[in-house]
């Protein structure tokens, strides 16, 4: 239907007035261009233009024109605020960077510094980091407000930042030479401009970009929508930022010449035990906004107990015909994803990277394989002679370091040994759990699951066996 097309003015003309109209303006507007009649607050539509009145239809339009937001001559909405205009995002082990409202516009100040880190408890390294945190400072606003952000460069080098997945103005987008001059040490640069989209976003340095991301320099950033309908909201709306880093045991100085060999895999800059769990009251509707600014793996996140949507990408929203179901969301390197579940079923259900060499922390590799092997004695020696910091797996696989009295390096963590509801763990890294619970009275870490009577895996008994013809 060519003629029901709007023509490429019409299209500008609604891009000049989006900001200022709300998602129903818009449907209207967009229903008016493609030839649809409007009646009171009902929209109804010759079915030859039905297809491109879905509920994303006038921004599947904005495609014909622009794959970057439109006109940056927009004029801002009124700031955003928390409990009023949106509900704040839960950023486990982290949070979201302050801000104040200064003649209309919200104003951040950003301080790229060093921090001390703690991974995990009993291992620490010295990193870099925004406002304090490593990977967890995040920053949040919401859709056609206009922002300034300040960056002070505490470090001893220059550096950058750049807003990934944001629409904005070519000299914000932070990428030192290209569209800016480094931030020297001691200087504070400045960033302006109004947002004109919403979504799951990051940032992160753009200057020796290998080595600042590589020492901890990467972020999420959110913005909320400005009309939220009744399928952006959630109960509980967490963020994850997937990072990966190389920290050799006995040091505290991440490695970021390291290429393939990572051995610490992260989840808002921590590893398992050191990631909070993401606390859920049954039944509550959940979305996880899932980033990956990891050095050069992508990341399959897997939850347990549950199926759930994938909804959006850093990209768009995806229309509810199109989301697909997951019970694995695979997140790519600089990419983003919402994920969304009703959670109906009470538990400790583990979420985690499904490379299984992601969920050990400090995984040595390119050691002999001594599975099979007596090796008892034979680590006090190796380390004797060349120092310390050989920790091969154990002759069973991991199963035996669990419960062996290890000489460990200083500043490591064994790679089994966690404690657990039901004894000691064999997992680190990129590993949190989600403790869905009937009752809380707030959201700390409620401690364990407690099983209902005969809902937990047992041992088997002779008459059972018996009963059910299992010989063993
Ligand atoms: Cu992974």
């Amino acid at each position: 239907m060519n003629e029901d097309k709007p023509t490429a003015s019409q299209i500008i003309a609604l891009k000049e007035h989006k900001m200022k109209l709300s998602r129903r303006d818009l449907l209207t507007r967009g229903a008016a261009l493609t030839g649809a009649t409007v009646v009171g607050s009902t929209i109804s539509t010759p079915s030859s233009a039905a297809s491109s009145l879905t509920d994303n239809g006038v921004r599947y339009k904005d495609w014909e024109q622009s794959y970057s937001g439109g006109s940056l001559d927009v004029e801002p909405l009124e700031p955003g605020l928390p409990g009023k205009h949106y509900q704040p995002v839960v950023v486990p082990n982290g949070g979201a960077i302050p801000f104040r409202i200064i003649d209309g516009v919200k104003v951040f100040h950003m301080i790229v510094e060093p921090v001390a880190h703690e991974f995990t408890p009993g291992m620490d390294a010295d990193m870099w980091g925004y406002n304090g945190r490593v990977n967890a400072s995040i920053i949040e606003a919401v859709e056609g407000e206009r922002i300034r952000i300040y960056v002070t460069n505490k470090l001893d080098v220059p550096t950058t930042v750049h807003w990934h997945g944001l629409y904005l103005p070519n000299g914000m987008d932070g990428v030192a030479g290209v569209t800016q001059p480094v931030i020297k040490p001691g200087e504070t640069f400045k960033y302006e401009w109004t947002l004109r989209q919403f979504g799951t976003f990051m940032y992160h340095a753009h200057y020796d970009t290998m080595t600042q991301e590589a020492m901890g320099l990467t972020g999420m950033f959110i913005v909320h929508p400005r009309n939220p309908q009744p399928e952006d909201q959630v109960d509980r709306d967490f963020v994850l930022l997937m990072n990966e880093y190389k920290l050799e045991p006995g040091t505290r100085r991440v490695d970021p010449n390291e290429m393939t060999d990572f051995n610490v895999l992260t989840l808002n800059g921590r590893a398992f035990p050191g990631t909070d769990p993401l606390t859920i009251k049954q039944n509550q509707r959940v979305r996880v906004r899932i980033g990956n600014l990891s050095a050069m793996d992508h990341h399959p996140f897997h939850i347990h107990g549950y199926r759930f949507k994938v909804t959006a990408t850093d990209g768009e929203r995806i229309p509810a015909s199109a989301q697909w179901p997951e019970t694995s969301v695979l997140v790519a390197v600089g990419q983003t994803r919402e994920i969304e579940f009703i959670a109906d079923a009470p538990g400790d259900w583990i979420a985690h990277c499904h490379m299984t060499h992601h969920t050990m922390t400090q995984m040595g590799h390119g050691l002999t394989n001594m599975m099979g092997m007596d090796i008892k004695g034979l680590m006090p020696q190796v380390n004797n002679a060349i120092g310390g910091g050989y920790m091969p797996m154990g002759e069973k696989g991991m199963y035996d370091m669990a419960f062996m009295q290890m000489d460990m390096p200083e500043n490591s963590r064994p790679m089994a040994g966690v404690p657990l509801q039901y004894g000691k763990g064999t997992m680190g890294g990129l590993f949190t759990i989600f403790k869905v619970r009937e009752e809380l009275s707030g959201y700390d870490d409620p401690g364990w699951y407690k099983h209902p009577k005969g809902t937990v895996a047992s041992l088997a008994k002779g008459s059972e066996l018996r009963k059910d013809g299992i010989k063993v």
